[in-house]
């Protein structure tokens, strides 16, 4: 931990969570060990009894883990992290512990296609009630919220639509009913958004993304307020098993250093690749919170100290002509995941967001034609030029053809049914 007072997020990026290792190193050592060794039986005792400090077992602790935790914390702002072996099992273990059957939870509709299908098809059938919502209606949250209400939970910006919630007026609106507001802040990571400084009660993140940022890890992380709330969740992540190991630790801690560097390189190549998707031909509609046309950009100024790596966006050819851009790209990869340095492109309905259903997408305006892209750190000329090759093949709207697809109003993120 860092005593003395900074308060730079770059500057934590870098230092925050070395830890007190023997020998002094400047990086946290690799502690790949499952178990270890007590000094003697009255001191394993002790250990497990909570008198003393120490590790047990890797499941429950172990030195490398524990210094990511320190390094996240302190970039969140919050109490304690918990690491996990995904973003999936911190949103799990999270649900887990704060959810009992006959529980309700709020939860935005525009999330992470699986954290859909986990409160439906796993948490439903043990009596844990839920409603999805559009969470940027505050309206509708207000509406969702019944006596039973444990947890609203909120993704923003969503993932694809990018739909941005305002996390202290639903932080309000939840505490007011003594709910907790758990936020997932996988897109933004805690240099660009902190969602704990606008009252929310945990933070999730999948560090398989930007945190990690090098597209060769799958982690997570949850950030609690308080050391009850961490008690409750370090026990049921121990029983849950699904707890992060140190050589992926070591690795998330390594990405962060360079974090600050990588949002800001982010943020500026996606506001560029942004316009350039605005002004082209073939484009119908481009969502990019740092556009002053999406629908929530004085929210997200509000609350996000930049717009982050992610857009979405529309072909006029709809999904066919989608479908063709993907195919003809060279740079720019067509594979799931985000957060990366490398430019990643993706279609969430036939995808990532394949698992939830048509009908639920539909309701969360994650339509058809809708494309995702992560925009990397690579050289921005070369990016738009590989996107523009693409685009060239896949400029005309499709011919009339017997499908029908789901059709983006981008100024009311309204949907209604388009016949190619
Ligand atoms: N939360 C968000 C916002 C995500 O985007 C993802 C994964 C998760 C949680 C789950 O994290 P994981 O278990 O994969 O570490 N999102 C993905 C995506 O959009 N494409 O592939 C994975």
């Amino acid at each position: 931990m860092l005593h003395n007072p900074i308060t730079s997020l770059e500057t934590l990026a870098v230092h925050a969570g070395i830890g007190e290792f023997n020998y002094r190193p400047v990086v946290p050592p690799i502690y790949q060990t499952s178990t270890f060794s007590f000094e003697s039986a009255s001191d394993g005792a002790a250990l497990f009894a909570d008198e003393k400090h120490g590790y047990i077992y890797t499941r429950m602790g172990n030195p490398t883990v524990d210094a990511l935790e320190q390094c996240v914390t302190q970039l969140e702002g919050g109490h304690k992290a918990l690491t996990c072996g995904s973003g999936m099992a911190a949103i799990h273990t999270t649900l887990a512990a704060l959810l009992q059957i006959g529980d309700h939870v709020v939860c935005s509709d525009a999330v992470y296609g699986p954290t859909t299908t986990l409160i439906q098809t796993i948490l439903g059938p043990l009596g844990i009630e839920s409603t999805f919502v559009d969470t940027s209606n505050l309206d509708a949250v207000r509406r969702a919220i019944r006596p039973n209400t444990k947890v609203v939970y909120v993704e923003t910006p969503g993932n694809p639509t990018l739909v941005i919630t305002d996390i202290e007026e639903v932080c309000k609106l939840a505490h007011e009913c003594e709910a907790l507001v758990v936020v997932d802040n996988t897109f933004m990571s805690p240099i660009l958004q902190q969602p704990m400084r606008f009252g929310a009660d945990v933070v999730v993140h999948s560090m398989t993304k930007f945190l990690n940022g090098h597209a060769d890890v799958i982690a997570g992380v949850i950030i609690v307020k308080n050391q009850t709330r961490y008690e409750q969740f370090r026990k049921v992540l121990n029983q849950l098993g699904g707890v992060l190991g140190p050589f992926e630790a070591f690795l998330v801690h390594r990405g962060i250093k360079t974090l600050a560097l990588r949002m800001d390189r982010h943020t500026k190549n996606a506001m560029i690749v942004a316009k350039f998707l605005v002004n082209h031909p073939a484009v119908e509609w481009v969502r990019y919170p740092g556009l002053k046309s999406h629908p929530q950009y004085e929210v997200g100024r509000k609350q996000m100290l930049g717009a982050g790596g992610l857009i979405s966006f529309g072909l006029k050819g709809e999904l066919v002509a989608g479908r063709e851009m993907m195919n003809a790209l060279r740079l720019c990869t067509l594979a799931v995941s985000l957060g990366g340095v490398e430019t990643l492109i993706q279609h969430p309905a036939t995808m990532t967001h394949a698992s939830m259903g048509r009908e639920a997408r539909i309701q969360a305006h994650i339509t058809d034609g809708l494309v995702r892209l992560s925009v990397g750190i690579e050289n921005v000329d070369e990016i738009i030029a590989d996107l523009a090759q693409a685009l060239s093949k896949a400029t005309q709207p499709a011919p009339m053809a017997k499908i029908v697809v789901q059709k983006a109003d981008p100024q009311t993120q309204g949907v209604h049914n388009a016949v190619l």
